[in-house]
């Protein structure tokens, strides 16, 4: 029997579904999920020491691949320095100031500890600035599991095919409204609906958790330009963007300013951070500067502070342009292994974040991810975990390519897609 098999049945005794966050127990996609012992560049090798070539990457955070050397090495140096002081410390000061020095639109940062706490904290303090209750979100669109969005969230909440989540009051879901991608009629028709009410709209500028959408080139313009109509915030979510598809976000990518932004993942080099930030106007607006309360027993975390001064220096335009071109490669390859095997698909990609819809696209919003083949989608999953790539387990969810995914890994990864596509 497979150690992750054991580990799997032990831990389900422990521990909901065996598992620390819902979409890595393979409900959707079948079968037991690798536990992996370790992991190193774009690969990650399980507890039977089967390796794989990893497209989940930590689902954003491994920008740089698995234990990059610079990492370990800080967090080495750093961790004989302690683990935490819950006072303040230089690393929070010059975390922030890459981030503001790469970002346009942010003038000041908070740090948290996870995207929902970035993008929680981030409503209540739109709320706050507004004087207003209502926020937009999109169907499909994914910002952490916050009550106030779990409302027709993208992610494990749509892998699951759970449109809402029990738990979650009628209060506490009152004041969300939901909104189409790629319809800004369906966002007029809210603002209309909420005259003068709308604190904020939340968005991911490059869509990750329905898989990987690229909005028409009028719908982020044109919620920037619905939110000056009326007086509401503009959010970008960057949690998953944030410096992994532009060194300035998805902000510089688009041309786009947001009122405020959230980020995780990339800023945590794999530790657990998040952060929200923007105008200083408004994030002065947060305790203890002013009245809108939040805090965090770990939040500015040294070693978590750390990683994340070591990832964002390394990523140059060198890491960039890498990226851009490993991406490409990969994309090229499954588009051509879908045709060689006439099986019906299409490849989304922005930067190197991709996924692969089994639909005859365009996938333009949720209605659409969800009309592609997720049957589909598992049973290419299995095939190409038993030849050894790991990819994300859910047709929701964006493929993650490395500095660390070489010319090898990629070919590796289309010669299986073409044998699984060719069998399918
Ligand atoms: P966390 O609380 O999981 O750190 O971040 C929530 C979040 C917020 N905003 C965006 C745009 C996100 O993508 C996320 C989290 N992403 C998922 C991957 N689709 C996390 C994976 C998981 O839930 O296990």
């Amino acid at each position: 029997m497979s150690s992750s098999l054991s580990l799997m049945e032990h831990a389900s005794q422990l521990m909901p579904g065996g598992v620390s966050s819902p979409v890595r127990a393979f409900k959707v996609v079948g079968g037991v999920p690798p536990f992996i012992a370790s992991a190193s560049g774009c690969t990650m090798t399980d507890v039977d020491g089967n390796t794989y070539i990893d497209y989940i990457g930590s689902w954003g955070p491994m920008i740089l691949g698995h234990a990059h050397p610079d990492i370990t090495a800080a967090l080495q140096d750093a961790v004989r320095n302690g683990t935490s002081f819950g006072a303040s410390s230089p690393l929070e000061a010059e975390l922030a100031q890459e981030i503001v020095d790469r970002v346009p639109s942010v003038e000041m940062v908070r740090f948290v500890n996870s995207g929902t706490e970035a993008t929680m904290s981030a409503i209540r303090l739109a709320r706050a600035a507004t004087k207003r209750d209502v926020i937009i979100k999109f169907a499909g669109g994914y910002h952490g599991h916050a009550d106030a969005f779990l409302i027709q969230a993208g992610s494990g909440v749509a892998t699951f095919g759970a449109p809402d989540s029990p738990g979650v009051t009628k209060g506490a879901a009152q004041d969300t409204r939901v909104a189409r991608f790629n319809d800004l009629d369906s966002v007029r028709a809210i603002f209309d609906q909420d005259k003068g009410n709308v604190a904020a709209v939340i968005v991911e500028p490059v869509p990750g958790n329905m898989g990987v959408l690229r909005f028409d080139d009028d719908f982020l313009p044109g919620l920037r330009s619905l939110c000056d109509e009326h007086g509401t915030l503009l959010v970008f979510d960057e949690v998953m963007t944030g410096f992994r598809v532009h060194r300035g976000c998805g902000e510089s990518l688009f041309e786009i300013t947001p009122d405020l932004s959230t980020f995780g993942k990339v800023i945590g080099g794999g530790l657990p951070v998040g952060a929200y930030g923007g105008r200083a106007d408004l994030m002065r607006m947060i305790s203890p500067s002013g009245p809108v309360y939040q805090a965090g027993t770990l939040s500015g975390n040294p070693l978590a502070m750390t990683a994340g001064l070591a990832t964002l220096r390394r990523l140059d335009d060198e890491v960039y342009n890498l990226l851009e071109t490993q991406s490409a490669k990969l994309q090229a390859g499954l588009e051509n292994a879908l045709r060689n095997a006439s099986v019906t698909g299409i490849v989304q990609r922005v930067g190197s974040m991709l996924t692969l819809f089994f639909h005859d696209g365009p996938v333009r919003n949720f209605e659409d991810a969800k009309r592609a083949d997720h049957d589909v989608f598992s049973r290419f999953f299995t095939g190409m975990l038993s030849r050894g790539i790991h990819l994300p387990p859910s047709g929701y969810e964006a493929w993650f390519v490395s500095a660390a995914h070489d010319d090898v890994a990629i070919e590796k990864t289309v010669s299986a897609a073409r044998e699984v596509l060719k069998e399918m």
